[in-house]
């Protein structure tokens, strides 16, 4: 089944490379010259850029084969070795691409600090359990030394990723690379644009289809959630005070609900702050603490069992779907259909038609999901990405070269 998902996923390159020649009438016999002309087209035709895919056909495959050959092998070697101590790494490095691309596109701007005259999109609320931002940034240290300004932060971020969610249990999916990193955040769109944990099913189909996935691709891309840790706060409401009611969200399943109440006890609400909007759950409650890369000096090795539970001190105030290994995706959409989606904007996802349908689908059918996860990722990847001559190559990914 591998086998043939790889062939249909050289088949997709294949075609998009066969319809760049198509649309730029040049000789199909030099692949770079027609990059150039379908790039000077795009830049005389202001509309392609409304389309967030279309700079996506200026990327190489294996851009890097001549710059920096080893690049995409020492992405991939030290995301290895970072999931074999800790594997909660590769949730983090998934959903930290997630953001980046999800606002304005893959162009490294969620690694941004903040400098005066510019907020950072790690600051927005929606930023603030993200973790991971250390890993890229020794990743980037180490590739600086081997070929100095080469190698974009955006495109080792999608990179590395995709390694994590192949560690995890999920499909390979070929990138082309050659992306570039924005000279500016995007704060307030990442505030505004992020889908929310709370969203109901219409609410968080808009937020995609904004960004051009339908919901075929919305559906599946929420299998992300198999991996990683969801902290209580994202959903203590629906355990206790679903939307002021005093009662537990009906959508909840007993049994599921009495295990997630357990896990999360009641709090005195007055006392905390409302949750920030973060679709992508939170693996800790607290802003960018210490940091993951320190954590994962300190820890001893994990095994397979407890790797997805992050830090001791909030393990207990978490819940995770357990969907690594052969059970990736699949355990996600069979809890959903069991009424058992930790988060409420996940659950709702039965409350469609043709979301549900998908569901039902990707539960009984491992790798049409796999395949269709891949597809996503792929797309996701290549959302709005920053070609030369726009964007830069940062030297270091936390600030504007
Ligand atoms: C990268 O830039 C950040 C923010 O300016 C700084 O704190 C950090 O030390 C820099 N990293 C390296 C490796 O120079
Ligand atoms: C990880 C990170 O930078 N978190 C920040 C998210 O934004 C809040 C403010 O909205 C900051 O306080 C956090 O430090």
């Amino acid at each position: 089944m591998g086998k043939l998902s790889f062939i249909v996923f050289v088949l997709c390159i294949w075609i998009s490379f066969k319809s760049t020649s198509h649309s730029s009438n040049s000789s199909p016999s030099s692949v770079n010259s027609d990059s150039a002309w379908v790039f000077q087209d795009i830049l005389l035709d202001g509309e392609a850029f409304e389309d967030p895919q279309a700079s996506a056909r200026l990327l190489e495959y294996d851009f890097y084969r001549e710059i920096c050959p080893e690049a995409e092998k020492i992405i991939r070697t030290r995301v290895h070795q970072l999931f074999k101590i800790k594997a909660a790494v590769a949730p983090a490095l998934v959903r930290l691409a997630f953001h980046d691309c999800f606002v304005e596109g893959c162009d490294g701007s969620i690694l941004l600090d903040a400098v005066q005259g510019m907020e950072s999109e790690k600051d927005s609320p929606p930023n603030q359990s993200l973790k991971g931002f250390e890993i890229i940034d020794m990743i980037k240290s180490e590739l600086e030394e081997v070929c100095p300004g080469a190698v974009s932060c955006a495109d080792i971020l999608v990179l590395a990723a995709r390694e994590s969610v192949l560690l995890t249990g999920g499909p390979f999916y070929p990138l082309n690379t050659g992306r570039r990193d924005s000279t500016a955040a995007f704060a307030d769109s990442a505030t505004n644009e992020l889908p929310s944990p709370h969203a109901d099913l219409s609410e968080t189909l808009a937020s995609f289809s904004s960004k051009g996935f339908d919901e075929r691709e919305t559906v599946s891309l929420l299998g992300a959630h198999s991996i990683g840790v969801i902290h209580c706060n994202f959903f203590q409401n629906r355990l206790y005070n679903f939307r002021g009611t005093h009662q537990p969200d009906p959508s909840l399943d007993s049994e599921a609900l009495n295990q997630m109440r357990s896990t999360c006890p009641k709090k005195d609400l007055s006392a905390s702050p409302a949750p920030s909007p973060d679709f992508e759950g939170s693996p800790l409650p607290t802003s960018r603490s210490p940091s993951l890369y320190n954590e994962l000096l300190a820890a001893p090795p994990a095994s397979f069992d407890n790797l997805l539970l992050l830090p001791s001190k909030t393990q207990k105030l978490a819940m995770a779907y357990d969907g690594t290994g052969p059970n990736f995706g699949t355990v996600y959409y069979r809890s959903l259909l069991q009424g058992k989606g930790i988060l409420y904007a996940d659950q709702q996802l039965m409350a469609g038609e043709e979301t549900g349908l998908w569901v039902r689908a990707y539960a009984s059918d491992s790798s049409l999901y796999q395949r269709d996860f891949a597809l996503a990722m792929m797309k996701l990847s290549n959302h709005n990405v920053l070609t030369a001559p726009r964007g830069q190559i940062r030297l270091n990914c936390s600030r504007v070269a």
